[in-house]
Formats: C-alpha cells, structure tokens, sequence
C-alpha cells in the first residue's frame, strides 16, 4: 500500500468519520515527550497536551512499559471476577489522594455521571431529600462532558441544541460568585455543587483566591456536597497535585495545607493515565461512597488490569519527575513571557492562567478567524496551539517540558504574532 500522505488521511476522515469535530489541518503520527511529528516527519512542540491528558509527555517509557507489560497478561476481566490489579490501584490511588474509596471508570464524562449518581443518592438515603427532588448547582460555561444529562446543564448552544429532552435537577450560578452560590444552597433540596476549580473550555478563567475556600465552606454549612471536577485541572497541571489545592506548593502530595479544599467528591481523568489509556475516577470517603451496593453502578471496562497498571505508573512519573513543581515554575516563565507580549503586540489582550494551564486572548471579536489564522501560523512555525471559544487560544504544553524548550516556544510564539 503507497505511503498515504496527511491530505491523504485528511480525506479518509471527512469520508468515514462522523464530522463531530474540525481539527487543525495536521495529521500526527509520532510523539514523545514534548514533541509531536506529522506524518510528512515535521516536528512540533504540542501546546494543547490532548486537553492536558499528555502532562507526562507523549508516550512516557515508564507509563507505555506497564501498559505494555499488563496488556501481554491481563487486559480485562469485568469486575464479574476479582484480578490481581485493582485493589492494589485503588489503594495506591486512595492513598496518593487521601480519600477511603474510588469508583473507577474510564471516560471523563463517564466519572461525571458517575459523581452526579452517587450525589443523589446520598441526598436521598443520607440527607432525606424526597426522591428524584434533588438539585446539583453548576456554573455558567461549565464543561464537564458530552452526555445527554451533562450537557442538560451546558449554556453552550452548539453542546446541547437539539439534544433535548434534558435531565432536570440542575440550577446554574456564574462562576466564582459566592453570593449566587449562597443564594442558591439556601433553595430547597440542594444536593452537591460541582465545579471546574478553573474553567478550562471555557477559556482559563481562573476564579478568586478564596472562591474554592468559600464555596465549600458554605457547602459544608448547608450540608451540601463539594464535587470538584479535576479532570483538566487536576494531576499537577496548574502547578498543585489538584487545582482545589490553591496556592500550595505541595512537593510530592496534597499536604494538608490550609488553602486545600477537600472536595467531598473528587472527580479525576485525561492525565490520570497520561493520556495512554482510558482512565477516570472518582474518589469519596465512606460516608458517602458506601451508598453504592453491588448493582447498583459499573462499567464493563472500569477498573480493569490494563488502567490501574497505566494509572499507578502515570502518578508515580508525577512524583518522580515533581511535575507539580515544574509546572508551577514554568508557568510563571511563560505568564511573564506572555505579558511582555502584551505589551509588545496590540493582537495580545491577555494572558491567564495557573501552572501550566494559560490561555491569551486575541484582541478581536469573538467571531473573527484570528485566532485561528495565528494557531495556523504557529502550526507552519513548529509549535500546535488550539482556540477554545473564539478569540481565547489555550497554551497547555505537557509539564515535562523543561526552560530551553519553553523559551524556544515563546520564541515561536513572538516570531508567529510578528507576522501577523
Ligand atoms: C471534547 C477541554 C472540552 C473536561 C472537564 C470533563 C470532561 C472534560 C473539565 C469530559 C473533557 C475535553 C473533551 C473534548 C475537548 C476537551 C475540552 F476543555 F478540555 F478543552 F471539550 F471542553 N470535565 N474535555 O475538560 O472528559 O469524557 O472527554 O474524557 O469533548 O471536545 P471526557
């Protein structure tokens, strides 16, 4: 079979592939690390990370070789059967968070759902709330997954028109407004509030210092469960182990420091596996966990041999390479870097972020193709980069990146807006 060449397959997908998506026009076929190479063997360094599934870097030798070793073993056994696997991870993985139990499953917005069932069920059977009254809170702009219930609670036209009928019981604040969210938990039958700690798709808003702190503060005083959806922001990206993590600087796991916000439900995915592997969790402690009995929740795939062992080696690089670390230094470097763009090009509006987790926004209208055409322009200059919303181009290298490449980025970056 001749070499197919990138429009080659560019075609093979707009033929036989639903249109669900409007990529980049760059069709990868290599990547390790830092880096990625199309298939005509150009490299670029990649700034989006898959959505922050890649912190490790592409195909990370430690995460690959336990994939590798397990898949040769035991791939999948149902939880039908126990396996020599996943009780290991679940206490690896409870441990490496500090909660009693996991629920394992394999999508983000699978551990979503997951998170919004077990929710209910606890106000229910815990809190007494009359069946199918419940409500969960959520913010404006959030973006938690693709399903028919998740997107129930989207604001966003193009993830929910025409999917309707939707799933009631959700009511919508703005997003880091602590008198909304007071108004709101004094409403009846209030379940669980779930939130980004920064909302990621909705183009890097970074809340308050003491958002986070207040919002589960007050969950906490009306009995209302704290759901933090880390699944972008979540293993080290934003420069903490969990974004919920504030400001703390925490070397190898969340030390209890006083700016960590303990979510009641923690939701993790994408990095969980470093982008190797379907894997998603979520994490509880008993009390609220053990609503769940036999029967009552699963997945065919969740928890299986192959995802615990990816999972436990995808952690462990996270400590041993302090990526937590290294994404909060960096991060500074590159939002410093930034902002002398900012100043230097009036095309640059802003740029925000935390850790390695930044996105600029251009400096014309939402509808203008302008951010497009620079993400096209730094794609011909060697670095891939993606819109969010418009005019927001996101900035999310893997966290093993090290300064040189940074600069060198930054470099391609500033060369890119002066040709604009
Ligand atoms: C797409 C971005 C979107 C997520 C948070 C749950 C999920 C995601 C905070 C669901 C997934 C992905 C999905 C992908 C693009 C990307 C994304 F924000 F990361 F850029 F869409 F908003 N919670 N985010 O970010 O996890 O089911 O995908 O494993 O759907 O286009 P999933």
């Amino acid at each position: 079979m001749e070499k197919l060449t990138s429009n080659d397959l560019i075609q093979l997908e707009d033929k036989h592939g639903a249109h669900n998506y409007h990529p980049l026009p760059v069709v990868l076929k290599e990547g390790k690390g830092v880096h990625v190479w199309d298939v005509e063997g150009k490299r670029y360094y990649d700034f989006l990370s898959a959505y922050s599934a890649v912190n490790q870097g592409h195909c990370h030798p430690k995460i690959v070789g336990a994939m590798n070793a397990q898949a040769e073993t035991l791939t999948l056994t149902s939880r039908a059967f126990y396996n020599d696997v996943l009780g290991v991870y679940e206490k690896f993985v409870t441990e490496y968070f500090g909660f009693d139990k996991v629920l394992p499953m394999n999508t983000g917005a699978e551990a979503v759902e997951t998170a919004i069932k077990i929710c209910r069920k606890w106000a229910y059977e815990k809190k007494g709330i009359p069946e199918n009254e419940a409500k969960i809170i959520v913010c404006e702009n959030n973006f938690h997954g693709r399903t028919t219930t998740i997107i129930s609670f989207s604001n966003d036209p193009d993830a929910r028109k025409n999917f309707g009928p939707y799933t009631p019981g959700f009511i919508k604040i703005p997003y880091d407004d602590t008198a909304a969210l007071e108004a709101a938990l004094n409403e009846d039958n209030i379940a669980g509030f779930l939130v980004e700690p920064i909302q990621g798709e909705a183009g890097v808003y970074v809340p308050s210092e003491d958002f986070l702190a207040k919002a589960k503060a007050l969950c906490n005083e009306h009995g209302v469960l704290f759901i933090a959806d880390e699944i972008q922001t979540g293993i080290a990206r934003t420069g903490s182990l969990l974004a919920v993590c504030g400001t703390c600087n925490c070397e190898n796991k969340c030390e209890r420091q006083a700016t960590y916000q303990e979510p009641d439900i923690l939701i993790l995915g994408k990095a969980l596996s470093g982008g190797a592997y379907p894997v998603s969790a979520v994490l509880a402690n008993d009390e609220i966990m053990n609503v769940i009995k036999p029967g009552q929740h699963g997945s065919t795939f969740g928890g299986n041999p192959v995802a615990g062992k990816v999972a436990i080696a995808a952690l462990e690089v996270v400590t041993e390479e302090r990526l937590m670390n290294n994404a909060r230094e960096l991060g500074e470097t590159f939002r410093f870097e930034m902002q002398k763009l900012v100043e230097k090009y009036d095309l640059l509006k802003l740029v925000r972020g935390r850790g390695l987790l930044n996105a600029v926004v251009i400096n014309d209208s939402e509808d203008s193709s302008t951010a497009w055409d620079i993400c096209m322009k730094l794609r011909d200059n060697g670095l891939l980069a993606k819109p969010t919303h418009g005019n927001i181009i996101r900035f999310a290298p893997p966290l093993v990146m090290n300064k040189e490449q940074l600069m060198e980025c930054v470099a391609i970056i500033d060369k890119t807006l002066s040709e604009f």
